[in-house]
C-alpha cells in the first residue's frame, strides 16, 4: 500500500514538473520581411528586431517574405553557444540554452542593415560588443546602434 502511494506521488511530481517546464518555456516569432510594418521606408528587416527572452525559450523565424534567412554572427554569440545558419526562404527555429547576447543577420542583406538582436536571460550586453566585433560591417553597425537604443528603453 505504502509503496503504491509512493509511486503515485512520484508520478504526480513528475507530471507537474513537465507541465511547469512547458508553461515557462515560451516560443517567440520573428518575421523576415521586405518592408518594416512600422516604417515603410525601411526595407529588409526582422520584426521584432530586438527580442528579450528567457533561457530555454525558442525563437521561430518566419519566412513571411522569401529571400531572407538568419545567421548568427561569428563572435556575436556567447562562448559555447550554438551558432546557426538557416536556409533562405525557409522557416527556422532555435532554442536558447545559454544566457547572453546573440547578434544575427540575414546573410544576403546584412550589408544593407538587416540584422537582429536576441537577449537571453539577464545579461543584455551593449553596443561596445558590436564595435569590438570586426564581422559587423557597413550599415549593420548603424542598425545595431539603433537596436541598442531600443534595448535601453526596454525593462
Ligand atoms: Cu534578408
Amino acid at each position: 500500500m505504502f509503496r503504491k502511494l509512493l509511486i503515485a506521488t512520484g508520478i504526480v511530481i513528475l507530471t507537474s514538473a513537465v507541465s511547469i517546464t512547458s508553461v515557462w518555456a515560451a516560443t517567440h516569432e520573428v518575421l523576415m520581411l521586405n518592408k518594416d510594418p512600422d516604417n515603410k521606408k525601411l526595407r529588409n528587416v526582422f520584426s521584432p528586431a530586438v527580442l528579450k527572452i528567457e533561457v530555454g525559450d525558442t525563437v521561430k523565424f518566419i519566412s513571411t517574405d522569401k529571400g531572407h534567412n538568419t545567421q548568427s554572427y561569428k563572435k556575436g554569440i556567447p562562448e559555447g553557444a550554438e551558432k546557426w545558419k538557416s536556409k533562405i526562404g525557409k522557416e527556422f527555429e532555435i532554442t536558447f540554452t545559454t544566457e547572453g547576447t546573440y547578434q544575427y543577420k540575414c546573410t544576403p542583406h546584412a550589408s544593407m542593415g538587416m540584422i537582429g538582436l536576441i537577449l537571453v536571460g539577464d545579461y543584455t550586453g551593449n553596443y561596445d560588443d558590436v564595435q569590438k566585433n570586426k564581422k559587423v560591417k557597413g550599415k549593420a553597425k548603424k542598425a545595431f546602434k539603433e537596436l541598442y537604443k531600443q534595448v535601453d528603453t526596454m525593462e
